[in-house]
């Protein structure tokens, strides 16, 4: 445990936010009218918007501090949100559906974005969509990709290749999860560990070097293969913890981090162990009507093992990646849109 902290410490905790049975029906209604959000997305944006800034004062300002405050928790789960009347079968080649009837699925994804920032596209993830459909495919069931199942996706951020070198910083800030179908065995569990308890958990001597620029990232996945035939796209070196003890920021990769030194290999061990401790993890089963809000700076998360049978009736979570701004990565913007980037 680190020395330097208090050991009485409290650790982070997940918020819950339960949404009233009669604001969901208020919010369904709302939602009810939403066509394909990917047409016009803007327009989409702000009906869902308008849906969501209905809901009472408190349960509001709880979505609206988790999103402007480094002093809030890093994961908030809210439940009861509406549903579509009738879901198509799940996609299996990471989507999107195809005739998809209505999208209060979409809209509540979009809603609860808006309260949070501004969401983002990248034309390697998810073919610029801003609607990213997470569902097990076959062909990358055992993955280090939300296309995964039969495998642990390890502790990592959402990242996103910079010409820069740094991958930490034209990243989402908040990822959004909404559950749309639950796997059948209810074996999917979502876990989020904040760095605030990692740093906690681990030794001073692990924690600096976590610190140092010991490490390189990968790029993701999309990128590597549209780029790079699938082979490494590594990062400058870098700490993969920044920012102040009270409020630290954490950079993992999903598609692997080399690292440059023993230390730095042992340092990377400790992190995932601590990650999986029942003190630091904060584990969910997301269940239909249950969205996921993730700080994608101040923690990491990852995924079970699960089964899936490719058969219509697989997990289904709906994804967004969302910036509290777009203008520090406007350089990047595809020419003609406005929120899909490089
Ligand atoms: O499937 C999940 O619960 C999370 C997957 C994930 O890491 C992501 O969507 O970024
Ligand atoms: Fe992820």
């Amino acid at each position: 445990m680190s020395t330097t902290q208090s050991a009485h410490r409290e650790p982070t905790h997940m918020l819950h936010i339960r949404i009233p049975d009669e604001a969901r029906d208020a919010i369904a209604e709302a939602l009810s009218v939403l066509g394909n959000p990917e047409l016009d997305p803007d327009r989409a944006l702000t009906l869902a918007h308008k849906a969501f800034a209905t809901l009472d004062i408190d349960r509001l300002q709880d979505i609206l501090d988790f999103g402007r405050h480094a002093d809030t928790p890093g994961v908030a789960l809210v439940e009861n949100l509406p549903q579509d009347d009738k879901l198509p079968p799940t996609p299996n080649n990471g989507g999107p559906c195809e005739g998809k009837p209505t999208f209060v699925a979409e809209g509540v994804l979009l809603g609860l974005s808006s309260l949070l920032g501004e969401p983002t596209s990248f034309v390697t993830e998810k073919n610029g969509r801003l609607i990213h459909d997470i569902v097990p495919t076959e062909s990358g069931a055992t993955t280090q990709t939300s296309e995964g199942s039969d495998v642990f996706l390890n502790f990592h951020n959402d990242i996103v290749h910079d010409e820069s070198g740094r991958y930490d910083l034209s990243n989402p800030d908040f990822l959004v999860l909404n559950c749309l179908r639950k796997d059948r065995e209810g074996n999917a569990l979502t876990s989020y560990a904040d760095a605030r308890d990692i740093v906690h958990a681990l030794s001073d001597e692990v924690v600096d070097i976590l610190r140092s620029a010991s490490f390189q990232l990968n790029a993701p996945g999309g990128y590597t293969r549209a780029y790079a035939d699938g082979k490494e796209v590594l990062s400058v070196p870098v700490p993969l913890l920044g920012g102040p003890e009270e409020s630290p920021e954490i950079y993992v990769a999903a598609n692997g981090v080399k690292r440059l030194t023993p230390e730095a290999d042992h340092a990377f061990s400790e992190l995932q162990r601590v990650c999986r401790e029942p003190e630091v993890g904060q584990v969910v089963a997301l269940t239909p009507g249950s969205a996921l809000l993730v700080n994608n700076r101040k923690g990491v998360h990852s995924r079970s093992r699960f089964d899936a049978h490719f058969d219509g009736a697989d997990r289904w979570l709906q994804r967004t990646y969302t910036r509290r701004s777009l203008w520090a990565i406007r350089s990047q913007l595809v020419p003609g849109s406005r929120r899909t980037h490089r």
